[in-house]
């Protein structure tokens, strides 16, 4: 069986205790590695290493070196792109099309974006009469990132990625459903970064690896990805330290279709953003609104796709278009989220269920097709509590007004997307809807220069070009008399 471990101070080591947890294939239901869990003595370890290396080659380096290293990790990730494929497609259930065009281009994307990006930033200066202000950016310390599993070198590049850039030295903590890319950026940093600047430590959330991370006194600052409950647990214990905090959490996207959208790109693309990776993407339109003279045609050409497109099936299959759900735990959460829409009235046009005619080997998979359901109400659970599943609600509007109080009617408001041929009602309500991130005739569109993250119980904080500057540096004014 193989072994995960901690990668800490530029080395793989087991835990100090027993401990050890099952990494398990979401589409067979297989153990396919035993993981090392760590607690307070593996993140005493990591943070120590990585406050060291603060003060080790790492700091003196120029900074047009460090960017060159970061470029040869990103050149390490394409170099070991086939197993990061493998290792994010069976520890996640993610479709192998998704993970090689998405997720791990996105993994060495992420380094390359903010080695160039960060050369470029100036700091502000500000004279006034008889003296000069100038502004120096240092980086945060030590930054202790929390990841989850839905795509798990993309989220946790997104942010090591930008701290490391800003001369940081970071522990990160995955996801245990997902522990292995964390390892594997291991083994391709340890010949790049000096030992102590990239640290992974494995392990769960409360009193496990992850609630000891933030817990710990000589973490600077705590960026995380997940839950919004977490996010709120998170906070609290961060508390005592004062940590600067970043948090990237839950959605329940809004889709706004108007009639004079241009039909047949908006089903082709809305099918991507409900069922892309199961519909475990934080940024999916898990409610989508459609005006009222097209609803039945959009329904209808909506559910057609997802009958006709979408191919559920083994993760490993280059035909496939939708994998395996995380777990069977989370498989029924996804059912009881259907039980309670079933229990509210909602029609069912697709999905629902397992898929029938899956291989043998997939027995033990959490699969579900792609689901499509009309007629619940504003305030039922599946309308207002984050799926992460693929499951979609369709409801008519009449009126541009009703529609965006209908989309800003949650406690969320991570994204939306807004389908017209009249830019002026997409600026117009793009201007109104409570969301950090906002498309028009398009989704998951990315420039990583833009602002990215979450209003409301969506997030804190910004990441993404100067954002991610902001958030992995501070900045401390200079006065000079002179
Ligand atoms: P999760 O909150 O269950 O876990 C995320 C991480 O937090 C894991 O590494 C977990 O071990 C850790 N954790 C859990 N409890 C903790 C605690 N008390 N202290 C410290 N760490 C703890 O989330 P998940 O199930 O892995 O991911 C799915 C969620 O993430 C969804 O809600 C999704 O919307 C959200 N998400 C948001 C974004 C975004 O950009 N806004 C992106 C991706 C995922
Ligand atoms: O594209 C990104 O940078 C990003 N953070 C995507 C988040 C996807 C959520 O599942």
């Amino acid at each position: 069986m193989r072994e995960i471990q901690h990668f800490i101070n530029g080395q793989f080591v087991p835990s100090a205790s027993s401990k050890r947890f099952d990494n398990i294939n979401p589409a067979t239901g297989q153990i396919i590695a035993t993981v090392h869990e760590g607690g307070v003595a593996e993140i005493d370890l990591a943070v120590k290493a990585a406050k060291a290396a603060l003060t080790g080659p790492w700091a003196s380096i120029s900074l047009d070196e460090r960017m060159a290293l970061l470029r040869r990790v990103a050149e390490g990730i394409q170099a070991r792109a086939a197993d990061f494929v493998e290792a994010e497609v069976t520890d996640n259930g993610m479709a192998v099309h998704l993970a090689s065009h998405v997720n791990v281009p996105r993994g060495s994307a992420n380094f390359i974006q903010f080695a160039e990006h960060f050369k470029y930033v100036s700091t502000e200066c500000w004279e006034m009469e008889g003296a000069i202000n100038y502004a120096l950016r240092r980086p945060l310390g030590v930054v202790g990132i929390i990841s989850p599993w839905n795509f798990p070198l993309l989220l946790m590049t997104w942010k090591v990625a930008p701290a490391l850039a800003a001369g940081n030295t970071v522990v990160v903590k995955p996801s245990e459903e997902t522990p292995t890319s964390a390892a594997l950026l291991g083994e391709v940093v340890k010949d790049i970064l000096p030992p102590g600047v990239y640290n992974a430590v494995q392990g769960l959330g409360p009193d496990s690896a992850g609630s000891a991370l933030t817990e710990h006194p000589d973490v600077d600052g705590i960026t995380f990805t997940g839950e919004t409950t977490t996010g709120k647990a998170i906070m609290r214990t961060a508390a005592d330290g004062l940590k600067k905090l970043s948090f990237e959490l839950g959605g329940k996207n809004p889709n706004i279709i108007f009639a004079d959208a241009d039909l047949d790109e908006c089903v082709t693309t809305t099918l991507r953003s409900s069922f892309a990776n199961q519909g475990e993407v934080c940024l999916c339109g898990s409610r989508i609104y459609v005006e009222r003279p097209i609803f039945d045609t959009f329904v209808e050409k909506l559910v057609h796709a997802a009958r006709t497109q979408v191919k559920v099936g083994d993760p490993m299959d280059p035909e496939t278009t939708m994998g395996a759900l995380i777990s069977r735990a989370h498989f029924d959460r996804v059912q009881g989220f259907l039980d309670s829409a079933k229990a509210d009235g909602a029609t069912f046009h697709c999905g629902g269920k397992r898929p029938a005619d899956l291989p043998a080997h997939l027995d033990g998979g959490a699969f579900l097709e792609p689901t499509v359901m009309t007629g619940l109400g504003k305030a039922c659970t599946a309308q207002q509590q984050e799926i992460f599943g693929p499951v979609v609600s369709v409801t008519p509007f009449d009126s541009e007004e009703e529609v965006i109080g209908l989309a800003n009617d949650t406690r969320y408001g991570l994204s939306a997307t807004v389908w017209s041929s009249d830019l002026s009602r997409a600026h117009r309500v793009a201007a109104r809807l409570e969301a950090g991130v906002i498309w028009v005739n398009t989704w998951f569109l990315r420039d990583l220069r833009s602002p990215f993250g979450g209003l409301k119980n969506s997030g804190i904080g910004r990441e993404g070009g100067i954002h991610s500057l902001e958030f992995y540096t501070e900045l401390k004014n200079i006065c000079v008399k002179l």
